[in-house]
């Protein structure tokens, strides 16, 4: 925003406002709300079945036909963002105020409240994720891969130059998006201006309960603690990887290629978890892909046994429509947008789903809780006005299915049948090997979940010319993640936009808070059930206390600021890093054993 803008704006808000203070009263501000409430109700279930067909067949109609729901919905709550600026100088009992100001900001990619460039975005917005959703790569006529066929290679090849050629292939389905993705941030721009805020970096991060710039100091100020933790992993899966792959391939200086660490984006690297620990002549974790398939469960069993979870903490069971209408197996015959998610198609009658092209292994086990810690999060807030029907921010969204992924325990695995008590009992001998598994998940993704949005902020900013945006990715990957391209990048690449959360738009500094937060809560409710041993061995698997717990503070939704849910059920208000420190204790000791002689950093 222009100097003169950014001045006029606050000047104009306050003429508009002071202008129709003698016009608006409490009263109107009361019907406003009630209005926005029954809208809501009345008409969110029709987009949300618009936008859920968009996401489960991807054709033509499917797409012009939410583009057309997008631009109408955006438009009109603009409408009623402007409307809820009109109360601004009003005193307003403070609920109604925060219901107000939710309605005022709750934005992630506005278009100004034009018709022209609202159909626009929309029509960009829809385009950007079916090509995600759609992307395949052909390396010559008969041979073309979708992601789940190029992961299927990453995840389990060990062939370096078969790697390389997966990686790259993905890669090539962002180039086409980057002249699209940069005219719509030159929209969503204009529109966060519109709203008040210097730009969209200032509107995402305007939506934590503090200043855009505490919350950034925050967020940074917590990673400080988790470095050395993070330093230290990296310096010994680089020493382990050097061991297999040799000094070619991965020196044992600097940071590791991207494509020899089991996952497409290099975000979890439990794919490499044999290559990195072998000390299991003590214990050894229990293999719950193996159990999966020993078993014969099916994506349904595995969506049970992860709601049953749920039921032993006092929670609701899921309607029958959840499993009529989510999506759990990737369809043979149409495209779908494979990556997991959780709607609330519609509160008042609970009708909520997940969409997942669910593979029978381990990761997604994992993953099936976290969209189930979705799915019971709607659940604990449906009585609240559909405004606060949110996280209490959005990390506390993404954190409630990792909590319970904490409590997978091997006493929890023996509890539902999974391993025999020997086998538990086996496992617990070895807390490293569980801790380097876990910590190969979720340790090593706090960097990567951290630099992503820095990256798509200095977009946002202008920071950068259109040939710098692809390196400047990959100078963040560098340096937070320790994580190198294993290639010179073409210049028409667009890595950004081989993930799935920048062309659909989904902030992604959430997935950071929720990896703080998962340990702070765990930490916290295996106090409340006076549990005395080490983090990593607490499960609170069928305790009723924790359950109440959590469920109260889920119940809150949006309606407290989020240092007050925090604080409503830990007890503190500020994030930490050091419930994750305390978790991972016995693993930090291992590593700096491990790497006394080496030389680590990047
Ligand atoms: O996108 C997700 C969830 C849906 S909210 C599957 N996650 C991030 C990712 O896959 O990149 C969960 C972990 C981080
Ligand atoms: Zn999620």
């Amino acid at each position: 925003m222009s100097n003169f803008l950014k001045f006029l704006l606050p000047i104009f808000i306050l003429i508009s406002c002071t202008d129709s203070t003698d016009k608006v009263t409490e009263q109107d501000a009361k019907d406003f709300l009630a209005e926005v409430q029954e809208k809501a109700i009345t008409e969110g279930p029709v987009y949300s079945s618009a936008y859920w067909i968009q996401s489960n067949f991807i054709t033509y109609d499917s797409q012009k036909v939410a583009a057309d729901f997008s631009k109408r919905g955006i438009l009109e709550s603009l409408k009623q963002a402007r409307t809820a600026a009109t109360f601004d100088a009003l005193k307003l009992d403070p609920q109604d105020r925060r219901a107000l100001d939710i309605i005022k900001n709750g934005f992630v990619m506005p278009p100004p409240l034009d018709d022209d460039l609202a159909g626009e975005m929309a029509s960009i917005m829809t385009e950007l994720e079916a090509m995600y959703g759609n992307g395949t790569h052909c390396f010559s006529e008969d041979d073309c891969y979708d992601l789940e066929a190029f992961e299927n290679i990453i995840d389990n090849s060990r062939d370096a130059d078969e790697l390389l050629r997966a990686w790259s292939g993905w890669r090539e389905i962002g180039k086409p998006m980057k002249e699209k993705y940069l005219r719509m941030v030159d929209i969503g721009n204009k529109g966060a201006q519109d709203l008040g805020f210097e730009g969209l970096s200032d509107l995402w991060f305007s939506q934590y309960d503090m200043p855009a710039s505490e919350f950034s100091e925050t967020v940074d100020r917590v990673y400080e603690d988790l470095k050395p933790l993070y330093e230290g992993l990296q310096c010994h899966v680089r020493a382990e990887l050097n061991d297999f792959y040799g000094d070619d391939i991965v020196p044992n200086e600097g940071s590791i290629p991207a494509h020899l660490l089991g996952n497409m984006w290099a975000q979890s690297w439990q794919n490499v978890y044999d290559l990195v620990y072998k000390e299991e002549s003590v214990g050894k974790p229990i293999n719950i892909t193996q159990v999966i398939a020993d078993k014969g469960l099916t994506e349904v069993d595995m969506v049970e046994i992860s709601e049953n979870f749920f039921l032993s903490l006092g929670f609701d069971p899921l309607p029958d429509s959840f499993y009529e209408r989510s999506l759990f197996v990737k369809p043979v015959d149409r495209a779908v947008v494979c990556h997991a998610s959780a709607w609330d198609i519609d509160s008042v009658n609970q009708d909520l789903r997940i969409k997942m092209c669910i593979e029978k292994n381990e990761e997604d086990f994992s993953t099936i809780h976290h969209e189930l810690g979705h799915i019971f999060y709607y659940q604990a807030y449906k009585d609240q006005p559909v405004v606060f029907q949110r996280g209490a921010n959005d990390g506390f969204h993404e954190a409630v299915g990792d909590l319970l992924t904490l409590s997978i325990t091997p006493n929890y695995l023996e509890q539902i049948d999974f391993a025999t008590a020997t086998e538990a009992d086996i496992a617990k001998q070895n807390e490293v090997a569980f801790l380097m598994k876990k910590a190969l998940d979720s340790v090593v993704a706090t960097p990567w979940t951290l630099m992503l949005d820095k990256w798509r902020m200095a977009v946002f900013n202008g920071e950068l010319t259109d040939s710098e945006l692809n390196d400047y990715w990959w100078e963040l990957r560098e340096k937070y993640q320790g994580v190198r391209s294993p290639n010179e990048r073409p210049a028409d690449a667009f890595d950004p936009g081989a993930k799935y959360h920048v062309p659909g738009n989904t902030p992604y500094t959430r997935y950071y808070l929720a990896r703080i937060l998962q340990y702070q809560f765990h930490e916290s409710l295996c106090k409340t059930m006076g549990f005395e041993g080490p983090l990593h061995e607490c499960s609170i698997y069928g305790n009723e206390l924790a359950g109440e717990k959590l469920r109260t503070m889920l119940a809150y939704g949006q309606s407290k600021p989020w240092q007050d849910a925090l604080e409503s059920m830990i007890g503190t208000r500020e994030m930490t890093g050091t419930s994750m420190l305390n978790y991972y204790a016995p693993l930090v000791d291992w590593l700096n054993e491990q790497n006394k002689d080496r030389v680590c950093g990047w």
